[in-house]
């Protein structure tokens, strides 16, 4: 590469990426396959439109690829229909606010110090502004159980128009028919963000929303599901004439999804994201996935198990998916912002995170959200978890101990240095 200085930066971060373990999980490990993809000559190409109805010529190939991430996405998730444009998590969601909803309709998404995403409805953003947010949250906090009383009793009050189940720190299954039957007695659509366990539910290890009569599903592909940095919106419906104005019905949902994302939101789709997008549905569908899957679960209840063992509290005393969420300040007395500092010190990479209804301010929270995606990606397994755990809990105890921390991060890069990154 003629530019060293972006060359130094790439070959520091792949060093960083593979002396440490990458914990956050949302974060994950791609192939070469999808990496080459994203690296392709799509990337030169205009395509705005959808695949036979575009605005610029040349577009033999680029329909041909959004065809087959259509497809292939659509078998996946066992969904009408896909659209695989979404730049990203948080304009998904926004086209499908817009798609179904007017400004100032109301939506009903999860308490955000519950679990809740910040494209569920964070004062401040866009959605927020334009539309009222009403929510539900848990009802025990040891168990992480969904108040659906109190989710039935607020929708038939407010009345949503839609009802969103999904989270970005939540560590347990969502009862998908509960909120099904809410959804159904107050006449909302039901959408399910599941950007953290999209990948879970295609490996066939979590319960797919779709098959308890959700009607939109949004993910993000490179979290589970392991694909490039973007998103896709799947819906129910029928695919029509984007072209002519559409009632908002259920069998709309495609075209009042598509036109929502484009022109709606987004100008040209990035053709290579797409293409790479396509891989990743590939790799989803062979069998090797879904033992990886059944694999990310497993790895995340030991580490759960081991860290409870060492006395850490968890939210909700464990998971169900691939994610924990420890509450430092109960454990250690000491908030998440600094264990988050110290794990990185020693090669652990996580990220501090609120708890239900956290003391603390979102810059310090109690706690931290940790996975097991990307670690299972690398290889590691059950025996692995348990020297994490414990790597984890030396270093919280000696967090101002550098001679301590040091020989700890050593043994971590070594370790490391046992499971190279996907080339
Ligand atoms: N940043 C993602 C996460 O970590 O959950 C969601 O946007």
């Amino acid at each position: 590469m003629q530019d060293k200085a972006v060359a130094k930066l790439i070959a520091a971060e792949e060093k960083r990426q593979s002396e440490g373990l990458e914990l956050i999980p949302s974060e994950n490990y791609v192939s070469s396959e999808v990496r080459q993809a994203m690296g392709s000559i799509f990337t030169n190409k205009y395509s705005e439109g959808f695949p036979g109805k575009r605005y610029y010529g040349g577009q033999v190939n680029t329909d041909a690829v959004e065809k087959l991430a259509i497809d292939r996405a659509k078998t996946l998730f066992k969904a009408d229909h896909a659209n695989v444009q979404p730049h990203s998590g948080a304009p998904a969601n926004e086209a499908v606010y817009h798609a179904w909803m007017e400004p100032g309709d109301t939506i009903m998404g999860m308490e955000l110090s519950h679990g809740g995403h910040l494209t569920h409805g964070r004062p401040g953003t866009i959605s927020a502004k334009l539309f009222n947010f009403v929510r539900y949250g848990i009802d025990d906090i040891e168990t992480g159980k969904i108040d659906y009383a109190q989710m039935r009793e607020t929708a038939l009050k407010t009345k949503p128009k839609i009802i969103l189940a999904g989270f970005s720190s939540y560590p347990r299954e969502l009862d998908y028919a509960k909120f099904a039957a809410i959804g159904e007695e107050v006449g909302a659509v039901l959408m399910a963000d599941m950007s953290h366990i999209a990948g879970l539910i295609a490996g066939g290890v979590l319960n797919n929303p779709f098959d308890f009569g959700f009607h939109i599903m949004t993910t993000t592909t490179h979290k589970t599901l392991r694909g490039p940095r973007g998103a896709m919106i799947l819906s129910r419906g029928i695919v029509s004439n984007p072209l002519k104005p559409v009632d908002k019905t259920i069998d709309n949902l495609p075209t009042l999804i598509d036109r929502s994302v484009f022109p709606g939101l987004q100008g040209g789709p990035h053709m290579h994201i797409i293409a790479a997008k396509a891989v990743a549905f590939y790799e989803a569908a062979q069998p090797a996935y879904k033992l990886y899957c059944e694999q990310v679960l497993i790895n995340a209840k030991v580490l759960g198990d081991e860290l409870m063992k060492l006395g850490f509290k968890l939210v909700t005393n464990g998971t169900d998916n691939h994610m924990v969420l420890a509450d430092i300040q109960t454990s250690f007395g000491f908030d998440g912002g600094v264990a988050e500092k110290t794990l990185d010190r020693i090669g652990l990479t996580l990220n501090k995170n609120v708890v239900p209804d956290d003391p603390l301010p979102p810059f310090r929270p109690s706690g931290v959200r940790l996975g097991t995606p990307a670690i299972t990606t690398r290889g590691l397994k059950e025996e692995h978890m348990i020297k994490v755990a414990q790597w984890m809990h030396k270093a919280l105890k000696s967090h101002n101990d550098e001679t301590e921390l040091n020989k700890l991060a050593k043994e971590v890069k070594q370790f490391a240095s046992e499971f190279p990154l996907p080339d």
